[in-house]
Formats: structure tokens, sequence, C-alpha cells
């Protein structure tokens, strides 16, 4: 293990969130690109960090094992730190709730959106409709539950805001009307402001764009069908959208 916290990852919302807390807990860390498009995360070296080859991983030498899952790689921050989880209940369990909706509902109902939305382009009527009406009605749970509030749970910003808030700029990506969720959109703005977040996003850029570019232009069919999944129970598709965008 490193002698310092190095974090895998590329400039995906799950890497974001734990960007903007090694920023916002003033750490020094290391940010190391996986080439995702080009199946590095199953090679044996990263499968070892973490068997189900995704990011984020963090290695962080003061906890001794690698960490995979953003949201125990949060949580374990902010116990290192004691930092963005409240001690008291029932603040604390509040926050750890919301915490659970983005990582069991938020991310991953949006992921489905977003692949049924740009893969097979057009193809999957049902798929796409039905998780288009699950992601709007998140983004309403998430706009009602801010009315009134500042932050997600408890009344300061918490590991439940930052796990969250890089998943509530698939508004408009998913083609929803922003009007539609003020509070959301709100919190959202207000929480881009925070210098921490700017710094993340700042580092994230630097060392995950240009890597993760060059390697999606250039994957092949078998890179595109082991990053979505596709087996050959799966229909083909046509994964030119994904190599353009
Ligand atoms: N629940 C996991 C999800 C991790 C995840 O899906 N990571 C994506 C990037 S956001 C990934 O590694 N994709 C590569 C792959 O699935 O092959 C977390 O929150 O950390």
């Amino acid at each position: 293990m490193a002698d310092k916290i190095v974090l895998h990852g590329m400039g995906s919302p799950n890497v974001i969130k734990v960007v903007m807390m090694l920023e916002e807990c003033g750490l020094d860390y290391e940010l190391r690109h996986v080439a995702v498009f080009a199946q590095e995360q199953f090679d044996p070296a990263f499968l070892a960090l973490n068997p189900l080859g995704k990011v984020p991983v963090l290695e962080d030498p003061q906890l001794g094992v690698p960490l995979a899952e953003s949201g125990a790689i949060l949580h374990w921050l902010a116990e290192r730190e004691g930092r963005f989880l409240p001690s008291g209940q029932p603040e604390r369990a509040e926050v750890m709730q919301w915490l659970m909706v983005q990582m069991a509902n938020y991310g991953p109902m949006l992921g489905q959106f977003t692949h049924f939305n740009l893969v097979p382009a057009g193809s999957q009527p049902y798929a796409h409709a039905r998780y288009g009406a699950i992601a709007e009605r998140l983004n309403q749970v998430l706009d009602a539950r801010l009315e009134g509030r500042e932050w997600l749970a408890g009344d300061a910003y918490s590991i439940a805001d930052i796990a969250t808030q890089p998943w509530a700029w698939y508004v408009e990506r998913h083609g929803f009307d922003p009007a539609a969720f003020p509070r959301l959109v709100a919190w959202r703005e207000r929480i881009a402001q925070r210098p921490a977040v700017q710094r993340a996003l700042a580092r994230a850029e630097d060392a995950f764009s240009q890597p993760a570019e060059q390697t999606r232009k250039a994957a092949s069919d078998a890179d595109l069908d082991r990053f979505f999944g596709r087996s050959e129970k799966v229909p083909q598709t046509d994964y030119s959208i994904v190599r353009n965008m």
C-alpha cells in the first residue's frame, strides 16, 4: 500500500464525490486514472483492490486495506476526520438514510437511465420509459425533501449531500426541465460554489479527462461490451454514440 492516500478512479459522479470529500477534509492525496474503456478494471492487479472491478477505490495507509464503494469510502473518511457526519442522533441516522438513498436508488437508477438513453439509442422503449419515470420520481423526492431545508439531512452539509450532488447534474442531461425541480437545482448550485468542490472538479479534470477521452474513443466493441456488461445473451448494439460523445 502507498504511503499516502491514493484514489483510483475516473471522472464519474461516484468518483467525484470522493474527490469532493478529500478536498473538503483538506487531505493530501493522489488521483490515479483507471482506464475502464480499455478493461483496466479487470486486470488482476485492480481486481485485487476491488473484486467488483469498479471505481472508486481508496487506498489509505491509515485504514490499511483497499476500500471500494463510494458510500463506504465517504463514511470511512467522515469517521477518520470526524467531519460531515453528525455525532448525535437522530441526525446521524438521517444522514446515513439519505446516503443510502443515493447509493441504492439515485445512482443506480440514473445510471440505468443514462445507459438506455445512450447505448441502444431508441431500441429499448420499455427500458427507456421505465428508468426515465424512476429518475423523474427520484428527482421529485429529492426536490420535496429540500423544501424548507438547506441540506438533505440534519442541519449541516454532510456526506449525504456530497454523495448526491454530483448525480444532480443529470437533470438536464436526461432531458428534464430544471424548473421542475427548483429546490434540487438551488441546492446543487449552492454546493457547486464551495471552494472545495471547485478544487475537486479541477483536480479530477486534470487527472481523468484526457486519458478517459483517449481510451473511450479507441475502445473496441469487445471493450465496450465488457464495460456495459453485455454478454452473448444481450443483443448487439451500435456503440458509435459512445465513441463520439
Ligand atoms: N456502487 C458503486 C458503483 C461503482 C461504479 O459503478 N463505478 C463505475 C464508474 S461510476 C465503474 O467502475 N464502471 C466500470 C465498469 O463497470 O466496468 C459505488 O458507488 O462506488
